[in-house]
């Protein structure tokens, strides 16, 4: 298994719209394993290939406090949406150190090849279905803060691009 380098805000290779899965195959199979450990590395809970550079319709996730349900979502389509909407503070890998509210449906069902290659129907809730919108936006290359104001998502592309230069000193 391998740790894959995460991209971090504003890099424009996180606008990429990511292609479908052609088959789950031994390359892929391997990109699951990388991805999770890459995730459970990083302390998330969840990953999206675009975030590793990679422009395939590939989501890890694992909610649980344990890091024992690992759930892989391939080619996924939202197939109902709740009309409810709740916001909730949000966290993303590719823009440390930075929480802020987002709107998204409560809940959403889900369809989606396993990690076998297997079609699954996910009905999602609460944190999961949270987690699987934020996901979903990254295939189509959309990070959280898109949905704040254009200061607040200035302040932060300030702010990450100071760290990444003193990070390169
Ligand atoms: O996409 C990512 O970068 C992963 C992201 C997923 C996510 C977290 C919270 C709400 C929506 C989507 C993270 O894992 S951020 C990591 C984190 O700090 C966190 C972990 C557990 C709960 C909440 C946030
Ligand atoms: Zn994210």
């Amino acid at each position: 298994m391998a740790l894959l380098p995460i991209l971090c805000f504003p890099d424009p290779r996180l606008h990429k719209v990511a292609q479908p899965v052609q088959a789950v195959d031994a390359r892929i199979k391997t990109l699951i394993a990388d991805m999770f450990e890459t995730m459970y590395h990083a302390h998330g809970i969840g990953l999206a290939a675009t975030q590793i550079d990679v422009h395939e319709r590939l989501i890890v996730i694992d909610i649980s406090e344990e890091r024992d349900q690992p759930l892989v979502l391939i080619n996924p389509e939202i197939t109902w949406a709740s009309a409810e909407m709740k916001v909730n503070d949000e966290g993303c890998l590719s823009v440390p150190g930075i929480y802020d509210g987002v709107e998204r449906h409560e809940a959403v069902h889900v369809r989606a090849l396993d990690g076998e290659g297997q079609m699954r129907v996910i009905e999602a809730d609460g944190l999961l279905a949270v987690c699987i919108q934020h996901e979903m936006d990254h295939l189509l290359g959309k990070v959280f803060v898109e949905y704040l104001s254009p200061l607040k998502r200035n302040r932060i592309k300030t702010k990450m691009l100071k760290a990444q230069r003193e990070e390169r000193r």
